[in-house]
């Protein structure tokens, strides 16, 4: 990866944007200019990223037609390497931005990548209501559980009694269930897979590419510098063997019962593939079409009341 850094022809640190470099197949998704990249050894965003590359060359998207947005945090560094137009936005307004792209350019393939924070606590109102509106955007998350960026603060997903530098004694707020509240805001496809569970979450986010309507992936993911140490839960690869022994796939469970920690183990899978009309849809079918014919008054009723 030095090497190609090195090789990168003047102008691409900033601009970050190459044509045809490298050999890898997710090359081509990777702004090679911006690297090396801000993340910690052992921190899971890197693999819900690689994950993120293979879905869009497994979902064959067209790079011209894709947008990824998002907020500001470890995660919302996301939007900076992808090798896309992006949109790094302001902290919590990652999806006010991509609704306005959406409505703007029905075309384009809108994605949000974000963080626990940025998304649930100050972005919270945001994406309820863009669930509720079905706006036909995909929204990746990763909770590692705490404001990684700003120092391990505690946010929306600390669970019960974990230790963050706001919550020195133990947390003392329930955490929000994400699957069970994108489920009850109206998304019409809501998944969770951790950083072990690679293939899968690849997949998943191709299924929620390809939906159509407001699709949500949770990625449970380990902030090492952050939660893991001031928690003591060990290395990074203890993390990925506590995923492995203490999650298990389901595809049948109500979201009501995907609570986090851990209910009794980390509950992955989708949990929510229904259809419903977009915003688009109705907006179109309803508003447009009835401006554009409006129901012509009864003569004889025009005159009344004058
Ligand atoms: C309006 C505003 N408030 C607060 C901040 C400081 N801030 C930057 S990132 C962040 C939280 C990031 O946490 P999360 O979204 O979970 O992302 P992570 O870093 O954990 O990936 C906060 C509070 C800011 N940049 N702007
Ligand atoms: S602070 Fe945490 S979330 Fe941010 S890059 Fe480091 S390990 Fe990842
Ligand atoms: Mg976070």
């Amino acid at each position: 990866m030095k090497q190609r850094l090195m090789d990168a022809p003047p102008g691409t640190e900033r601009s970050g944007r190459q044509e045809g470099h490298g050999d890898h197949p997710l090359d081509q998704y990777l702004k090679e200019g911006r690297i090396p990249h801000i993340w910690c050894a052992g921190c899971g965003i890197g693999i819900a990223f690689t994950a993120f590359l293979g879905a869009l060359l497994k979902a064959e998207c067209d790079m011209k037609k894709t947008v990824v947005v998002s907020g500001i945090g470890c995660t919302g560094r996301v939007a900076g390497y992808t090798n896309v137009d992006t949109y790094h936005t302001t902290h919590g307004r990652a999806i006010p931005f991509a609704t306005g792209l959406k409505l703007a350019n029905p075309d384009l393939n809108v994605i949000v990548f974000s963080g626990d924070g940025d998304l649930f606590a100050i972005g919270g109102n945001h994406i309820i209501h863009a669930a509720r509106r079905n706006m036909d955007i995909t929204v990746v998350c990763v909770n590692n559980f705490n404001y990684g960026m700003t120092g391990g603060q505690g946010g929306p997903t600390t669970p019960l009694e974990a230790r963050t530098t706001t919550t020195p004694y133990g947390c003392a707020e329930h955490p929000f269930n994400l699957i069970y509240m994108a489920k009850a805001s109206g998304a019409v496809y809501v998944a969770r897979w951790t950083t072990l569970h690679t293939y899968e979450l690849r997949d998943s986010m191709v299924a929620a590419l390809k939906k159509k309507g407001f699709s949500f992936v949770e990625v449970i993911s380990p902030c090492p510098t952050g939660y893991v140490r001031r928690n003591k839960l060990g290395s990074p690869l203890d993390i990925m063997k506590y995923y492995r022994d203490n999650s298990y796939i389901t595809d049948d469970l109500d979201p009501d019962n995907t609570a986090l920690p851990f209910n009794p183990k980390i509950a992955v899978g989708t949990f929510v593939d229904v259809e419903k009309p977009t915003f688009l849809d109705m907006y179109n079918s309803c508003i447009v079409s009835r401006a554009m014919n409006p129901v012509k008054k009864n003569p004889q009723q025009a005159g009344k009341g004058k």
